[in-house]
């Protein structure tokens, strides 16, 4: 018996439905997902990397929910939208090379890298970032350094891409989407069944994650994080446990917040904080991840305190009890400080916090990535 591994060639495959009519129209909103991840996900870099010369806004309190919560659908929705793509075009693989050596041949290799450079970088910013959604993060390198880098690879050699294949889309625009099958076709579906298909899968996708974000969506969400799960009806994204914060410590009768300021150290006890006049304000907690939740804080402003201790609205770093894990600190810059929204909080709901949402005090301001609403802070540092 002998066996003889046959190479495929492009004709092997014979599917009429792979076609640039539905290529190009699959492509199309697929271009426009990964546009819109890449304007939300820059936006959401500089939010916890602010540049010098932008200063990030805190009016509207939910502009990072909504810009967070469009990346992380834009990019759900793109998952059907790539597979099907590549399924369409992944014959081209085994296309014949123009040979012998020419300037073709080039050309045909140097589209071929490209294409490579596109596919590895489109499939690992999906990958990377659904497993960033389920809070699975088995790699050594940090999630958000890699997943920016690649974006830039990603959106660059799109450009490229659709620069090269513009006089093919725009044949493919052209033409009408062929809607119904041949008697005898080994395919049961037109390719029109095809791109419905796919929109339905995408729309699908994203109907069962965006609950994370959207609360009437809950109930459908499936696979989301369920956004009022969670100690007085908000998630947890890390718990005072996992970050080595203990019940000791942070409900120790000696605890102070203090306030380090050119003029010395001011310590504010819980009870000298509750003394103080007391904001409430509905803000939303937008996690990277992809969930938000809106709820009612109740604390001082932080500007408040600083005021107390003579100074006026400026960049603060502020600091928590936790003793393991990223994200024990962050600086609040001189806008957010000087927002009267921006709250050392001490209740939610109106009853103190739970200790895995800060107790004994956490930061909480408008318009601001979760990563950066540190909690159970001890202190708070004026920058010079
Ligand atoms: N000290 C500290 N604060 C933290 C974190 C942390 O790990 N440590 N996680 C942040 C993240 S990623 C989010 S999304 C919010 C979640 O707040 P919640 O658990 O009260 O919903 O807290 C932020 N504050
Ligand atoms: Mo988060």
């Amino acid at each position: 018996m002998s066996a003889r591994v046959r190479v495929p060639s492009e004709a092997t495959f014979s599917s009429r439905l792979r076609d640039p009519t539905v290529t190009a129209r699959v492509g199309a909103l697929l271009g426009l997902c990964f546009a819109m991840a890449f304007f939300t996900g820059l936006w959401s870099h500089w939010a916890q990397n602010l540049p010098g010369w932008l200063t990030y806004p805190t009016s509207p309190a939910w502009l990072y929910r909504v810009t967070q919560g469009v990346h992380v659908a834009a990019g759900t929705a793109a998952v059907p939208l790539l597979l099907v793509k590549l399924w369409s075009v992944y014959p081209r693989l085994f296309a014949a090379f123009p040979w012998p050596p020419s300037r073709r041949l080039m050309l045909n290799l140097l589209e071929r890298l490209s294409v490579a450079v596109l596919v590895g970088a489109a499939v690992f910013q999906l990958v990377t970032g659904l497993m960033n959604s389920s809070q699975w993060y088995p790699w050594a390198f940090s999630f958000r350094s890699a997943h920016y880098a690649v974006a830039w690879v990603a959106i660059g050699s799109l450009v490229l891409h659709v620069a090269v294949k513009l006089p093919v889309i725009r044949r493919a625009f052209g033409e009408p989407v062929e809607s119904s099958v041949e008697p005898g076709d080994r395919a049961p579906l037109s390719r029109r069944a095809l791109l419905r298909a796919t929109w339905t899968a995408s729309a699908l996708a994203v109907l069962a994650t965006a609950g994370a974000a959207v609360p009437f969506l809950r109930r459908v969400s499936v696979f989301g994080v369920r956004s009022g799960d969670g100690p007085q009806g908000v998630p947890i994204n890390r718990s005072a446990v996992a970050a080595g914060v203990t019940e000791a410590a942070a409900t120790d009768p000696a605890w102070a917040l203090e306030v380090v300021h050119p003029a010395g150290t001011t310590s504010f006890t819980r009870d000298q904080l509750l003394a103080m006049p007391q904001r409430t304000a509905s803000l939303p907690i937008a996690c990277v991840e992809g969930w938000s939740a809106s709820a009612v804080w109740t604390g001082v402003a932080l500007r408040d305190v600083l005021a107390r201790v003579g100074v006026a609205p400026t960049a603060v770093l502020v600091l928590s009890l936790q003793t393991q894990g990223a994200f024990a600190s962050s600086l609040v810059p001189a806008n957010v400080t000087a927002d009267t929204d921006t709250l050392l909080a001490l209740e939610l709901y109106g009853e103190d916090l739970a200790l895995d949402h800060g107790y004994p005090c956490r930061l909480i301001a408008p318009a601001r990535p979760g990563v950066l609403q540190t909690k159970w802070l001890y202190r708070v540092e004026v920058q010079a």
